[in-house]
């Protein structure tokens, strides 16, 4: 039986949060039999791993590597911030456009953003509805409040859609890599879009004031996807930087918090905001000066799929 069906049999099997050993008790016949599905990991002292050279370690790792920036230098959409709503932007384009080539690039060592916890610091996180449906379509499980469903811990929905979108062939995610600028070049009738980003390592990105020239890479791009937050220390990055180049007429600042008006007015007004970029998520209330919503997540997952849907608009003009 293959584990992640083992897993999702135990799961099924430990339905109630009740304490594993009367779990057990209750369906032990059954739970034996599964148990014997699982392998067997004999690790006595005959066990050793198979042996290796330190060179191929290095070479299997960075053959693939420049094998991906090398094919990825030419993405057909690069989404910037690989945070809930970057996540499932990505997931969304690669599951409904196999055929397309993206690029995700995203400043941490460890991508998800603020959805690993669901506010302060607590651990669950809160949807509302009708964004449950996408908890389904990507397998979160989660309890019905009615109208709105609590996942148990904010790092098993980012867990489950990174994996998930992780897991497809078309789409690569480049982390500890951050956007420091946006390429832009002229159609044919003179109009400018953007056309691509500037990354550099962000450990770099971040010490540009120790060293002159550290000087950056690029992808090229027929459209940035941009899912940069609000926080962090390159929140809101492109609208800021296009704002910066003159390419967006203002920033609207984020309002205070409106949990109800910020979901709806964040989804919404998910678009493009100039040619070659789409904006999704918190970043948009930086130029829109929507309201936060706070700790529900349900905005920044439809905002990511609006964002995706755009993206495919535009692709398909
Ligand atoms: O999680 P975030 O910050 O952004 P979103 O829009 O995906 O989700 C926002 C959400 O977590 C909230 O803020 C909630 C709903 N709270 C609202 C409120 O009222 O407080 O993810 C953005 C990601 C991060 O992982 C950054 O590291 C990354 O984008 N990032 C970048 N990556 C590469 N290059 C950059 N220039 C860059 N800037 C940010």
């Amino acid at each position: 039986m293959a584990p992640a069906t083992a897993v999702a049999q135990v799961q099924n099997l430990f339905k109630s949060d009740l304490p594993v050993e009367k779990d057990v008790a209750l369906v032990k016949n059954e739970y034996n039999t599964l148990a014997k599905s699982f392998p067997t990991y004999q690790l006595d002292d005959a066990f050793n791993f198979s042996p290796i050279r330190e060179s191929t370690v290095s070479r299997a790792m960075t053959r693939r590597y420049f094998a991906d920036l090398d094919k990825y230098a030419e993405s057909d959409i690069v989404i910037v911030g690989a945070g809930s709503a970057g996540l499932t932007a990505a997931y969304y384009l690669g599951t409904r456009r196999p055929d397309l080539k993206i690029a995700i690039i995203e400043a941490s060592v460890a991508p998800g953003g603020g959805a690993w916890l669901g506010g302060q610091l607590f651990s669950a996180m809160v949807v509302r509805k009708p964004a449950d449906a996408f908890l389904r379509e990507i397998g979160v499980p989660y309890e019905d409040e009615g109208e709105y469903v609590v996942i148990k811990h904010a790092a098993l929905f980012t867990s489950t859609v990174m994996a998930r979108a992780l897991s497809l062939p078309n789409i690569k995610l480049f982390n500890a890599t951050a956007v420091e600028d946006l390429i832009v070049k002229a159609d044919q009738d003179g109009n400018q879009r953007i056309a691509g980003v500037v990354t550099n390592w962000t450990l770099v990105s971040l010490n540009h004031g120790l060293q002159s020239c550290m000087d950056p890479n690029t992808i090229n791009a027929h459209l940035v996807l941009s899912a940069t937050g609000h926080d962090g220390p390159f929140g809101a990055f492109c609208v800021k930087r296009a704002h910066q180049a003159g390419l967006v007429p203002h920033l609207g600042d984020m309002r205070p918090l409106d949990m109800n008006r910020s979901e709806n007015l964040i989804v919404k007004g998910t678009r493009e905001v100039y040619p070659g970029l789409v904006v999704s998520g918190m970043e948009l209330s930086e130029i829109d000066g929507a309201n936060r919503m706070g700790p529900t997540f349900g905005g920044m997952m439809f905002s990511g799929i609006k964002a995706a849907q755009e993206a495919l608009n535009v692709f398909e003009e």
